[in-house]
């Protein structure tokens, strides 16, 4: 079994977190750390420690992530203007949380990359 992290505290709401949206798959919250105006992490509801570690079984719920990003940006008001998704993996990809997560970021121009 995948090793817990803050996130599964966070999914067990044993610490706060500004939880935008959640369903049996999925739940999202706003970075604590924004590096944007919208700043959200879209996470599965069971531990993916990486992207390295996702398999078919993962399919569904990885697809609902994208769908649910989608949600959330017109929720947002930032779907038109436009928004960036990211995963970050292991130590080269700058992954701190080793709980598969989604960034969704937006709300000002972001440039082609952030880097
Ligand atoms: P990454 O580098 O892709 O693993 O991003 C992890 C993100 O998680 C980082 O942007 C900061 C955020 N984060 C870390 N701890 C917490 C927390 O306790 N609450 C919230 N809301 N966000 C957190």
């Amino acid at each position: 079994m995948a090793e817990e992290t803050i996130f599964s505290k966070i999914l067990r709401k044993e610490i706060p977190a500004d939880i935008v949206y959640e369903d049996d798959r999925v739940t999202a919250f706003r970075d604590i750390n924004p590096k944007a105006p919208t700043h959200i992490l879209i996470i599965p509801n069971y531990n993916i420690p990486t992207a390295n570690d996702a398999t078919e079984k993962d399919e569904a719920v990885l697809g609902h992530l994208v769908v649910v990003a989608g949600k959330i940006a017109k929720q947002e008001g930032i779907d038109e203007k436009g928004y960036r998704l990211i995963i970050n993996c292991n130590r080269d990809g700058g992954q701190e949380v080793y709980h598969l997560h989604m960034h969704l970021l937006g709300g000002r121009p972001l440039g082609r990359m952030i880097v």
